[in-house]
């Protein structure tokens, strides 16, 4: 099977997202607009994706991403005089309002009443709230963020392709920055369950069928099948899944246009990977860039690799800029740089880049990365742009 016949099966098999047509219509409006000013537009995606054991879900796989890369990405793209398209996984952070929601941020914590019983930012908070609500004002007020939400992995798939086509008319002005945290593994449709998967015995009942399959043993196992087998007594749940199919050269060859940049993130734990995959990653795809992180240092230093020298650029916040971070292990800064993936060090501190960290957040939050990180891809992006207006005229 081809790329564009793996494309037709996968996308074949589900309905469309219900929002999808809405948001096709929200993304044409606000594209068309920037593409009258002339203004360079980014899709931000941002957050997990959720993968449904059950078709009527109640559950579902998730993972870790808060969100905060996308939320702060998108924030430092407005800075920088993009507009943002921001596809996000529902709930998870947004852009400005981020600052103040979810428990570690809630809002009443910034508020209070004054005398006369009306609510008031807390005086401590005013400067940075009202420099908060400026930005988010202007960047409503001048249509240059639109916010778009997604659930399930093949939601974020269909919506990646939609937007990915409706920006053809920006051409190298388009920007693709997939911050999102796209599940790897997931249940084809074809095998997953319609209901609700039972964790105890169902009643014999002529109209009842179970969807269990006994073990050897008498455990009940569910593999993720829609199997036609007599439930005993459940006691485990195992799930069979699939790889979720790799659009990202279907997005680079096909989907996004002409001249644009595409710009993937990759995460890994282990350090002795880390730039390993990214580079496999580049190669595989052929993109633009891959920015590599580690979940236990993504905030606070990142890699980008090139397919241009100097291939592989640290970019770090300097050490007292930082941000307290509960999961965060800052002792493993720096262990990445170099490695190989037989975990032998190479290329020693060179190519290390600290910004000099006079930007800063007023509540004391330190220096976020993500403001590094953009102005350095808004350079990647003007020289790309150049050169696409080259090797056209
Ligand atoms: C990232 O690596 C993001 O930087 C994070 C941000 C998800 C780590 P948070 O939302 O975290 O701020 O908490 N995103 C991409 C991860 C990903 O799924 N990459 C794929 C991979 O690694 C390639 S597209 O294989």
């Amino acid at each position: 099977m081809d790329a564009t016949e793996a494309e037709s099966s996968y996308f074949n098999n589900y309905p469309p997202p219900k929002a999808l047509n809405k948001h096709k219509a929200l993304a044409r409006a606000f594209i068309d607009l920037q593409v009258e000013k002339h203004r360079r537009v980014v899709l931000v995606t941002s957050g997990g994706t959720t993968v449904p054991l059950e078709t009527q879900t109640v559950r579902f796989i998730d993972n870790f991403s808060a969100g905060t890369r996308g939320a702060a990405s998108a924030e430092q793209f407005l800075e920088n005089g993009y507009a943002v398209i921001f596809l996000h996984r529902q709930f998870s952070l947004l852009p400005y309002s981020r600052h103040y929601s979810h428990s570690t941020n809630c809002f009443l914590d910034f508020m209070d009443e004054d005398a006369s019983s009306a609510i008031v930012v807390r005086s401590e908070y005013q400067t940075a709230m009202r420099d908060v609500l400026r930005k988010y004002r202007l960047a409503k007020q001048n249509n240059l963020l639109l916010v778009l939400p997604f659930t399930t992995v093949t939601e974020y798939m269909f919506e990646l392709r939609a937007l990915a086509h409706l920006m053809k008319p920006l051409g190298a002005n388009a920007l693709f920055y997939l911050a999102a945290a796209v599940s790897d593994f997931f249940i084809p449709r074809d095998r997953m369950a319609e209901h609700k998967i039972q964790s105890s015995e169902i009643p014999a009942h002529p109209n009842i069928r179970s969807n269990s399959n006994p073990l050897e043993d008498g455990d009940d196992v569910y593999t993720g099948y829609n199997e036609d087998q007599p439930s005993n007594k459940s006691k485990k749940l195992v799930i069979d899944l699939d790889p979720v199919p790799k659009f990202l050269h279907r997005l680079v060859d096909g989907w996004a246009p002409e001249g644009s940049m595409i710009v993937s993130f990759k995460l890994e734990t282990d350090p002795n990977l880390l730039v390993y995959k990214a580079r496999t990653s580049l190669q595989r795809y052929a993109h633009h860039l891959v920015i590599g992180n580690l979940l236990s240092t993504r905030k606070w230093e990142v890699v980008f690799v090139t397919p241009d020298p100097p291939h592989e650029r640290w970019i770090r916040v300097p050490k007292t800029r930082r941000s307290k971070s509960i999961s965060g292990e800052e002792n493993l800064i720096g262990l990445a740089e170099g490695q190989h993936q037989d975990g032998q060090e190479r290329g020693g501190q060179e190519g290390r880049q600290e910004g000099d960290g006079d930007e800063g957040d007023e509540q004391g939050r330190g220096l976020e990365i993500e403001s590094l990180i953009i102005p350095e891809l808004v350079q990647l992006h003007t020289q790309r742009i150049e050169h696409v207006e080259v090797d056209s005229s």
